[in-house]
C-alpha cells in the first residue's frame, strides 16, 4: 500500500470532478454525476487527512461520500488511480473534458463537437472556430464561433489566475469609493458582492452592486474610471470591466425593490444560493436575483428591501456571508443557532509582531503607539530568532536589551494610568530537525513564545510534521505561527500533517495561529474549523512589520469567521492577564 506520490484533499477532490465531468459528457444519469460533484466538494472543504480516515475504514463518514465513491477513493490514495476513471479516461479524451470548463460550453456541446467534429482538444476547437467550420453545424452559427473564441480567450487568461483577497477586496472598495466620488447623487445603494463579500481567500473576479435611477449615468462614470482599461460588457444593467492590474468586475444596477434578492444572490456563494433555492421550492416558491415568486397558479411575487428581510420570509435567520457555502448554516440558520462570529472590535490586542530588532520597518516604542491607538490593550513583540537568517535576529542579549525597552515603556504606561503593556516573545525558529532557534532557558524567561516554520519547507510529510510535533511539545512554546507556511499565490503549503499537528496543539495547550497577513492567511478557514472542533485555542494577530500592517487584521478575523469562529475561542479577545492565564506556562 504505498502511494506513488501523496495526494492532498484537493487533489482527490480534482479527480472525483473529474469522474462527474466525464459522466456528464456521457450523457450519464443527472444523480449519478451530482453524486461524484458533491463528493468533490465535500472532500475539498475536508479538513482532516484522508490517508488517516482510510486505514480507519471510514471515508464514507465523510458528508456525501457513499461507500462506492469510498471505494474510489480508497484506490486513488492507494494507487494514485482508480480503475473507474481509467476506464472513463479510455473512452472519452482529456481534452473533450477540457473544453466544458471554456466559458459558454457545457458537456452536450462538448460531446456534440467531439461526435460531429472530432474535435478533441481547445486548440483543435480554436483552429475549427477561425476556419469557421463551426456554423455547418446544427445550432451553431458565426456568432458562436466568434463567442467560443471569446470564452476560449477567457479560459486561457483564468486558468489558474485568482487573485488573492488582499489584493481584490481594496481594489473592490476603491472602486466603490470613486464611483461614489464621480456620481454621488446617482448611487442609492452600493456594495461589494460575491466571494469578495464573502471574504474567501482568492477572488476570480469583483461583483458589484447598486441601486440608481440614473443606470445610464452610472454605467458610463463606472467605464470611464481611471483604473479601468475596457470595457469587456457594455449594458444598461450590467457591465463588464477590465481593471489596470487585470481583474475583472461586474458592476450590476438594479432597482430599489429587488436589492434584497439581488445581493442575496449576486453575494453566493454558488453551492449556498442552490440550497437556498430548494429551500424555496419546498415552501411553494421560486426564487431568483429579482425575489420571490409562488410557483402556485397566482405566481404571486414578493420583494425584499434587505437580505435579512429574504431571509426571514424563508423562516431564516440572516446569514452573514462568510457562512454562505452550504456547509449546514442553512439548517443552523432555521433553528437559530448561527455561531456568534468573532468581531474585528472583539480583538483586545496582538500576539505577534516585529520590530527593528528583526525584520520589521519600526521600533518597538513606534509599534507600540500605534497599537494604542488602535484600542488595543496588549501587544507582543515577538522578533524573529537568531538562525533565520535575518540580520539582526534576536538572541539571549538582545532580548535583554528588548525586556529593558519594553519594562521601561511600560512602567511609563501604569504612571499614567494607561490600560495598555507590551509583551515580550519572540518567533522562535522550529530548525529542520525540531529543535528551537533558542534555548529553552531564554525562552523560559519570556512573556509568550511562538515557534514557526520559514526554512527547510520542502522537507517530506512525516520529517516536516515530526519536526513541528516536536516544537509544540516544548512546554516553553505557547502559539504555533502560520502552521503551514504557505504564500498564496507564490509558494503552496509545506505538505505537513495538519491533522496530527491540531491533535497535538489540542492536546499540549498549544495555540494555534491565524496569521491574518493576506498573503498567509494560515491557518486558513478550513483548517481553523478543524482546530475548533478538535479543541484547539487559536489567536489571531497581523504579524505587523510596521504600523499599516495592524490593518490586515480583518483578514485574519474574517478568515475565523468563514470558520464558524466565536470570540470566546480566540485567546486575544481577552483582558490581558485572563489571556496569559490560558498560555501554556
Ligand atoms: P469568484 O468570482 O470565482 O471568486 O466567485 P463568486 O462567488 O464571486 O462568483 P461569480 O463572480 O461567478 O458570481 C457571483 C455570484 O453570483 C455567485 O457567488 C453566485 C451568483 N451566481 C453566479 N452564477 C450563478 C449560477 O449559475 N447559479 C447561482 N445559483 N448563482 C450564481
Ligand atoms: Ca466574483
Ligand atoms: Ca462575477
Ligand atoms: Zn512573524
Amino acid at each position: 500500500m504505498i502511494p506513488t506520490a501523496r495526494l492532498t484533499n484537493k487533489d482527490v477532490a480534482e479527480k472525483l470532478r473529474l469522474i462527474g465531468d466525464i459522466l456528464q459528457i456521457k450523457g450519464e444519469n443527472r444523480f449519478r454525476v451530482l453524486a461524484f460533484m458533491n463528493a468533490a466538494e465535500s472532500i475539498a472543504n475536508w479538513g482532516q487527512d484522508l490517508y488517516s480516515l482510510h486505514a480507519a475504514g471510514e471515508l464514507d463518514s465523510i458528508p456525501g461520500v457513499g461507500k462506492a465513491i469510498a471505494a474510489d477513493i480508497g484506490h486513488l490514495l492507494e494507487t494514485g488511480e482508480t480503475p473507474f476513471l481509467q476506464e472513463l479516461l479510455a473512452e472519452v479524451p482529456l481534452g473533450v473534458v477540457e473544453i466544458t470548463r471554456i466559458p459558454g460550453m457545457g458537456p452536450k456541446k462538448a460531446a456534440r463537437l467531439w461526435h460531429e467534429l472530432d474535435i478533441t482538444s481547445v486548440e483543435a476547437l480554436k483552429a475549427a472556430a477561425e476556419a469557421q467550420q463551426l456554423r455547418g453545424l446544427k445550432g451553431f452559427g458565426a456568432k458562436s464561433e466568434s463567442k467560443i473564441l471569446q470564452g476560449i480567450e477567457l479560459w486561457a487568461r483564468k486558468k489558474d489566475t485568482r487573485t488573492p483577497l488582499g489584493v481584490a477586496r481594496p481594489a473592490a472598495l476603491d472602486l466603490i469609493a470613486q464611483l461614489q466620488a464621480v456620481v454621488p447623487a446617482a448611487l442609492r445603494q452600493i456594495e461589494v458582492a460575491g466571494s469578495v463579500r464573502r471574504w474567501q481567500e482568492t477572488v476570480g473576479d469583483l461583483d458589484i452592486l447598486c441601486v440608481s435611477d440614473q443606470p445610464e449615468a452610472v454605467m458610463a462614470a463606472f467605464r470611464a474610471l481611471p483604473i479601468v482599461v475596457e470595457a469587456v460588457v457594455s449594458g444598461p444593467t450590467k457591465t463588464r470591466v477590465r481593471l489596470a492590474n487585470g481583474l475583472e468586475c461586474d458592476l450590476r444596477v438594479v432597482a430599489a425593490k429587488h436589492w434584497g434578492a439581488a445581493l442575496q444572490y449576486f453575494t453566493g456563494s454558488k453551492e449556498h444560493n442552490v440550497a437556498l433555492r430548494e429551500l424555496a421550492l419546498k415552501q411553494g416558491w421560486s426564487l431568483n436575483e429579482y425575489g420571490l415568486t409562488a410557483t402556485g397558479p397566482e405566481n404571486t411575487e414578493v420583494f425584499f428591501a434587505d437580505e435579512a428581510e429574504l431571509y426571514a420570509f424563508l423562516g431564516l435567520e440572516w446569514i452573514p456571508p462568510e457562512l454562505r457555502q452550504n456547509r449546514g448554516e442553512i439548517e443552523a440558520a432555521r433553528q437559530h443557532h448561527l455561531p456568534d462570529l468573532i468581531t474585528v472590535d472583539a480583538i483586545r490586542g496582538e500576539l505577534h509582531g516585529h520590530s527593528t530588532f528583526s525584520d520589521g520597518k519600526t521600533s518597538i516604542a513606534e509599534m507600540a503607539e500605534a497599537a494604542r491607538a488602535r484600542g488595543y490593550s496588549y501587544w507582543l513583540v515577538s522578533d524573529h530568532s537568531v538562525g533565520l537568517g535575518i540580520t539582526g535576529g534576536v538572541d539571549a542579549a538582545k532580548l535583554q536589551q528588548q525586556r529593558r525597552i519594553i519594562d521601561d515603556l511600560n512602567q511609563q504606561w501604569q504612571r499614567q494610568g494607561e490600560d495598555f503593556r507590551l509583551l515580550l516573545g519572540t518567533e522562535v525558529e522550529i530548525l529542520a530537525d525540531g529543535a528551537l532557534g533558542l534555548a529553552d532557558d531564554v525562552l523560559a524567561r519570556l512573556d509568550v513564545v511562538i515557534a514557526s516554520i520559514h526554512s527547510s519547507l520542502r522537507q517530506q510529510r512525516d520529517v516536516i510534521t515530526a519536526r513541528c510535533l516536536r516544537a509544540v511539545q516544548n512546554p516553553h512554546v505557547d502559539i504555533l505561527g502560520h502552521p503551514t507556511s504557505r504564500l498564496l499565490g507564490s509558494r503552496p503549503a509545506t505538505d505537513i500533517n495538519v491533522e496530527a499537528v491540531l491533535q497535538v496543539c489540542a492536546a499540549t495547550g498549544t495555540v494555534v495561529e491565524i496569521n491574518a497577513h493576506p498573503a498567509r492567511l494560515d491557518l486558513n478557514d478550513v483548517y481553523t474549523r478543524r482546530a475548533v472542533e478538535l479543541g484547539c485555542k487559536i489567536a489571531i494577530s497581523s504579524d505587523a512589520h510596521e504600523p499599516a500592517d495592524m490593518d490586515l487584521l480583518e483578514y485574519g478575523v474574517h478568515t475565523g469567521r468563514r470558520a464558524g469562529l466565536s470570540p470566546t475561542a480566540v485567546i486575544n479577545t481577552r483582558p490581558l492577564t485572563e489571556m496569559l492565564a490560558l498560555l501554556k506556562h
